[in-house]
């Protein structure tokens, strides 16, 4: 059997954690520091398609993808090839001493399928955190204005800038601080919790920070780690043209929502938005670091040479792996598979919430969807989510939770999982609320 394959069904041979995972898991509470967490304690063997196997045999169907990473599949077969052909080529140059054509291909792709048909150009980074740090170094030094504004419930990574502007204090920043100066925030759209006004944020801003003060406001067209947001109707639209109107730069950071897990290849098309400066990530390696920064050509060419760059930015493998997912997502349909997940998914859910008061929202787009989990006074309740969180890893389910509140159960299936093991994790948060002590 080619030991590749992995075959696409749950399976647990042994307790989670098993006995594998448990010694594991000691020698890393020996080893690494406690401020780094872990979502479940199992320790991966194995990944393909939509299942993730861990060191003691057992099978997880994966609803998180690496978080909203893997879209593709891990080990997709295209990526494997392309990273393998890489390897044995060269491992690393440093574009910025030997530059090589697949860091060109990759700005080309991400200048044809990032929104709106004006002139771009791109540049590699090798995270989410870094592209957005770019993204806000361009901004500032096209406008030659220093206040940045960013969202409640906004999350942008976790170097100094990236945690500033993320809007969640524990366990992001607390203690972590001072923080970067001329940083402002400003409610996000929750239609939910009826939070977000936009006219009201607009004015605010305006009072208190001054339009003409502003390089560029930070935003996710979808709140990611904030709970799966999904702004109303017209939010960020509303936003982008008070933007516009005020030589304001629209910064969208599609690190979570980008390459197709939303449906589009970008969420910002959802709402017809044309933002000036997409920062991306994630989804974008197929599993390999690497982010992008794609601007207008007006704004992003006046940077001098050189302010731009780093040692590892569009490293070759990281290249290759993402001209194949780009490949990938384009020749097996992987947009459209998105949107049949969200048609799969938010029927189900919905039925969830029909039968459970505890379901509040059902919420998300294409492949990334969301349940808010309520008490029954409707306050966010992070017990129980976390406790439906603990009950589906248990019964081999990969779930992740979000949101501001912590009350939040998130879905990110990779595009490429079965109809069967789609149905098959659905079954199991099913199982897991009915037998819930409620
Ligand atoms: N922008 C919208 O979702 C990363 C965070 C995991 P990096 N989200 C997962 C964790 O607990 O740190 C993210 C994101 C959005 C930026 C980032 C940051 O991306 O690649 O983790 O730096």
């Amino acid at each position: 059997m080619d030991e590749r394959v992995v075959p696409q069904q749950r399976r647990l041979v042994t307790e989670v954690p098993g006995p594998r995972s448990r010694e594991l898991m000691a020698r890393r509470h020996a080893a690494l520091p406690t401020g780094v967490g872990a979502t479940l304690p199992v320790f991966a063997a194995r990944a393909q398609g939509g299942i993730v196997e861990d060191v003691d045999g057992n099978r997880f169907v994966d609803f998180a993808a690496g978080i909203a990473v893997t879209t593709v599949g891990s080990s997709a077969p295209r990526v494997v090839e392309a990273v393998s052909d890489q390897l044995s080529a060269f491992t690393h140059t440093c574009f910025q001493v030997t530059p090589y054509e697949s860091y060109v291909a990759v700005c080309e792709a991400l200048n044809r399928l990032t929104p709106g048909d004006h002139e771009k150009r791109s540049f590699l980074v090798n995270s989410g955190a870094e592209a957005v740090e770019n993204a806000v170094k361009v901004a500032r030094y096209s406008t030659g204005r220093s206040a940045v504004v960013a969202f409640d419930h906004g999350f942008h990574g976790r170097t100094l800038l990236g945690m500033t502007l993320t809007g969640k204090v524990m366990p992001y920043k607390q203690g972590f601080g001072p923080f970067a100066p001329e940083v402002y925030r400003a409610p996000y759209s929750y239609p939910y919790r009826g939070t977000g006004d936009l006219p009201a944020t607009l004015s605010m801003l305006e009072k208190t920070v001054g339009a003409s003060n502003i390089a560029c406001v930070v935003v996710e067209p979808i709140a990611g780690e904030g709970g799966f947001i999904v702004p109303a109707p017209g939010w960020l639209q509303g936003l982008a043209a008070w933007c516009s109107d005020h030589g304001i730069l629209l910064v969208a950071d599609e690190v979570q929502t980008g390459f197709g897990r939303t449906g589009a290849w970008f969420a910002c098309e959802h709402e017809g938005v044309v933002p000036d400066i997409v920062a991306t990530a994630k989804g974008l390696g197929g599993g390999l670091p690497i982010g992008g920064v794609t601007a207008r050509a007006t704004v992003i060419d006046s940077v001098h040479p050189g302010g731009l760059g780093g040692t590892f930015g569009g490293n070759p493998l990281a290249c290759a792996a993402a001209l194949a997912v780009i490949d990938t997502i384009e020749s097996d349909g992987l947009i459209e598979r998105a949107k049949q997940i969200g048609a799969t998914m938010l029927p189900r859910l919905r039925a969830l919430q029909a039968s459970y008061p505890a379901v509040g929202d059902v919420r998300g787009r294409g492949a990334m969807v969301a349940i808010e989990i309520i008490d029954p006074t409707g306050a966010p309740d992070a017990a129980r989510t976390a406790t439906i969180a603990s009950a589906c890893h248990t019964e081999g389910l990969l779930v992740l939770t979000a949101g501001s509140y912590g009350n939040v159960l998130r879905f990110l299936p990779p595009l490429v999982i079965g109809d069967d093991l789609l149905d098959d994790g659905l079954s199991v948060l099913e199982k897991v609320f009915t037998s819930q002590p409620w």
